[in-house]
This record gives C-alpha cells, structure tokens and sequence, in this order.
C-alpha cells in the first residue's frame, strides 16, 4: 500500500490545506481501488471533521490575505495559468483517471481538455461580472455589486471528478471564494493532481484546500460546517436532500446537481443517421454513469422497428473491457455499483422485458473488474420501475409514442429534469417541445452540445436546483449587493 502520485512530487495519502501537504489528523488512508481490475493502487488520506475545521480555517484567512486582496483581473489570471498546466498534463491525468475511475482512455482525456477549457474560460470571465445601474426616484444613483460568498464547499462525485471541480471550483474561484474540495472516496486522485497543479501556478495559499474522505465523515463535516457559506454538491439525491437540510440550518444557499432519467425523443423526420451515434453514446459514456446519461429513448411508433433494430446493431458492436484498453465501455466504478445495476436488470428478467440487444464484455477483461455489459431494453411501461429511477449503469430503455402530446407526457413523467433530447426536422416542433419539456438544458438535433463550458447547466425537479457552467455559475457563486444613493 503506497503513495501512487509520486510522479507529481507530492504524497496521495495527504490533505492539502493552508498551502500544505500532509497527513489527515487521524493519521488514517483508505484504499484508491483500479475498478477494471479490482487491484488496490494506493492510498488517500481519510480526511475527517479535524481536517474539515482546519481547512475552513484556512479558506477564511485566504479571503483575508493575498487571495482576498486579488483583483478579478489577477485571479482569472492564476485561473488562466491553471489551466494551460493541467492541459500540459493531459496525458498523465488522462491515465490516472482511466485508472482511477474505470473510464475508457479517450473519454479521461476529454475530461482533462475539459478541465483546462474551464479554467480557460472562468480565468477569462474573472473580470466580466458585471452589476447594473438601475433608474430609480429622483435624487438617488443605485446599482448592484456581485460579491463571492466566501468559503464555498464542494462536494464531488467519481463520475467526472475532472469536469465537476472544473465547473464547481472553478468558477468559485473565479468570483474570489476561497475553496475546500471534498473528492469522492471512489476516486480522488485526479483531484489531488489537479490541486497541485493549481499550487505550482501560483494559486495563493488557502484560496483551494483539498481533503479527501469519506463522505459521512469529511463530508457531512463540510456540508454542516458554521464557516461554510455555500455548498455545491453533486451526487445522489438522498446525499443531496442531506446536504440541503445540513446547510439549511447555517441558512446557506446550495447548488444540488442530482442526476436525471433524461430523454431523447426521435420523431419519424429525424434525421436517423445523425442521431444515432448520440443516442448509443449518450447511454453508455463513462458505462452510463453519467448524470445527463440519456436513459430513456422515445421513439415515434412509425419508425420504431426501424431504429431498434440499428440500435441493437449498434449495442452488438459495443466492446466493454479495461480502461486502458480503451474499448468503448470500461468497468462500473465499484462492486457497489454493479450490484445496484445488477439489481435492476434482474428486475427486467423478472419482468420479462425484452433484451433488445447487449454489448459484448472481452474475454480478456480482468476477473477482479466491474464489468457490465451494455443492455438496450424494451417492452415496459413508461412507469415501469426501470424507466422511471435512475440506473446508473450502461441500461437503456426504448419506448414508443404515438404523437407531440404522448411523447411531451413520457418525457416529463418521471421525478428527475435535468436533460432531453430532440430529433425532428420540423423547426416549429423543436420550437414547441424546448417550450414543453420539463428539464434544465435541451438539445435539438444533437445530444450534450460536446459539453460546452460556455452552456449553463442544472436541472428541475429530483434533478437539484441551482445552475453551473457558463456565466450562471458565477451569479451562483455571488450574491447580490443592491447601492443606493441619495444626493439630494
Ligand atoms: O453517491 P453519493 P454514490 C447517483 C447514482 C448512483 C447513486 C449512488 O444514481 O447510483 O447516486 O452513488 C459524498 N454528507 N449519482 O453513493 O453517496 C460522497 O463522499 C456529505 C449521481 O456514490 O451521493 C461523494 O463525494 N457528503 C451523480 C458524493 O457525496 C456525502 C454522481 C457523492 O456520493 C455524504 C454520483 C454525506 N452524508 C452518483 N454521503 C451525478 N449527479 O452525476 C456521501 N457524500
């Protein structure tokens, strides 16, 4: 059992807090785990309560110190210079979290591009929130200042632990909080890299301090800390009720990013052709562990036999296999997860659903991994369990509909609202279905508009509240002061 980052000059089993590496106060680690091969790859630090405390501490004083006395301008600077390491160290990261979290190379390597393009574009727009001038009653001048709420929380998840501190810290940052990092136990490391990187680009000391734990331990602490003033969290939707009745009694706003049961619904002008790869893909990227994962595919009853059958040709080709062979899917992040997924396709053989196709696991894939393969179902009911809750494993269900109305009551019949998708040609459809759909973001002929940084993104409903991404997250991580002037 060791430390695994020596690469990077610095110990896994540390916190990171006021500019420094070291030990959490327990002097306890727990195991990082390889889930294609099930093999232990080193430690990280099992931050607690202790090391919670020290790390407000610390963001406080940063607001104070050379951190607070920042201009925008200089912030979004160090942001920029963040950016262009982590993008130097594409590679390295790349492997790390394919390791780390099990996903194919070539997806760690877009999270890594993806990391950099956000702090590229929150280094930029450090100095361009602006407040307004508002008209008011003679003799008075009023206008609005965005100031950063100052210590922010940021409670992340495994499944794209690069692209959500991306978002989340950076755009913090950005504002002037300071920041402390809670990474999930599943898989921390590229969270620790990233924090290096942030101090060797001259981040000042406590504006970013990074422990890592478990999450009733070190993130129940963060989530009900007195110094906290914001938390972020993106996760389960139990954790995040949780963490909202936590910070709600130190009465702090929080932004919950909660997953979803998102739709894509295919009319029969779709261009079938271009929609396919997006509907394949949006279900088993990162093995389907995704919160805007596309779930549920609505396909209009006429072209239905049609386009199941190029599904499951498309499902039969998909490899499943270790991340570092770069297949098409990876493992499951742990044997947790696989159970969880288990259970739900057990429920499906219960229920006699129809395996439409499956993907194919390599013969040569580890025994230790968590592999799963890819599974397209069909046959159930649009309230039907499976097509209901979130499954977070590389399942898709297929479900006709007749018309615009039938298909509008489908998609919006579930809790979750975070995503949809729409394929038709028709521009007055499109225009009328972005009006109907109950969810946050939604893509008219293309699915995840490739991720864009610039794009706000949050859901309604199950799905959280709260937006990030693009300039909402930088009103999200400020409040509003409101001048008034009275000069006679
Ligand atoms: O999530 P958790 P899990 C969904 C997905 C998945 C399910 C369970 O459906 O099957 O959640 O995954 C921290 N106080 N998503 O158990 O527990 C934890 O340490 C404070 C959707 O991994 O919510 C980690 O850092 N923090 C999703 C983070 O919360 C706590 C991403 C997420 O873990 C805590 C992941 C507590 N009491 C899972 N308990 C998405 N929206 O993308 C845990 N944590």
């Amino acid at each position: 059992m060791s430390n695994i980052l020596t690469a990077f000059g610095f110990d896994s089993r540390h916190c990171f807090i006021a500019g420094h590496w070291g030990p959490a106060a327990s002097g306890e680690t727990l195991a990082a785990e390889n889930p294609s091969t099930g093999e232990t790859m080193g430690e990280v630090a099992r931050g607690g309560a202790a090391d919670i405390d020290r790390a407000v501490e610390s963001a406080r004083g940063a607001l104070k110190g050379a951190w607070g006395r920042m201009t925008a301008t200089e912030r979004g600077r160090v942001l920029t210079r963040i950016g262009q390491l982590v993008l130097e160290h594409t590679d390295r990261l790349a492997e790390l979290e394919a390791r780390d979290v099990g996903k194919p190379l070539t997806q760690a390597r877009a999270d890594a591009i993806a990391l950099a393009r956000y702090m590229e574009f929150y280094g930029g727009a450090a100095d361009k929130v602006h407040g307004e001038t508002i008209p008011f009653n003679d003799g008075y001048t009023v206008y609005t200042l965005r100031e950063p709420h100052g210590v922010t929380g940021h409670i992340v998840p495994w499944n794209y632990p690069m692209q959500i501190i991306g978002r989340s810290v950076g755009a913090a940052l950005a504002m002037g909080n300071a920041a402390v990092l809670k990474p999930a136990e599943e898989a921390s490391l590229t969270a620790l890299v990233f924090t290096e990187i942030a101090r060797q680009a001259g981040l000042p000391e406590g504006a970013l301090n990074t422990v890592p734990g478990l999450g009733e331990e070190a993130g129940a602490a963060l989530s009900g800390h007195g110094g906290v003033n914001h938390v972020s969290f993106t996760g389960s939707v139990q954790v995040g009720s949780l963490i909202q009745a936590a910070a709600a009694r130190n009465v702090v706003p929080v932004t919950l990013e909660l997953g979803g049961k998102s739709p894509q619904v295919v009319f029969e002008d779709a261009d079938i052709e271009k929609a396919l790869p997006f509907l394949v893909r949006a279900g088993v990227q990162n093995a389907g562990q995704t919160c805007s994962a596309s779930s549920r595919l609505l396909i209009q009853r006429g072209l239905y036999d049609r386009l199941l059958e190029k599904l499951a040709e498309s499902y039969g080709a998909l490899k499943v296999g270790p991340a570092i062979s770069d297949l098409n899917v990876g493992p499951l992040i742990s044997a947790r997860q696989k159970e969880i997924v288990g259970g739900f396709l057990d429920l499906a053989d219960r229920d006699g659903l129809q395996v439409a196709a499956r993907g194919e696991i390599v013969s040569d894939a580890p025994a230790g991994g968590h592999y799963v393969a890819p599974t397209l179902l069909a046959g159930l009911a649009p309230d039907h369990k499976l097509a209901q809750e979130e499954i977070f494993g590389p399942v898709q269900v297929v479900l006709p509909f007749e018309d615009e109305d039938e298909a509008v009551a489908i998609a919006n019949g579930t809790d979750y609202g975070l995503v949809a998708g729409v394929w038709s040609k028709d521009g007055d459809r499109q225009m009328r279905m972005a009006r109907k759909l109950h969810c946050g973001q939604v893509f008219l002929n293309n699915y995840g508009a490739a991720g864009g940084a610039e794009l706000p993104f949050g859901g309604v409903g199950k799905s959280g509240h709260g937006r990030e991404k693009g300039f909402e997250a930088l009103y999200g991580f400020s409040a509003l002061k409101t001048v008034a002037a009275h000069h006679g």
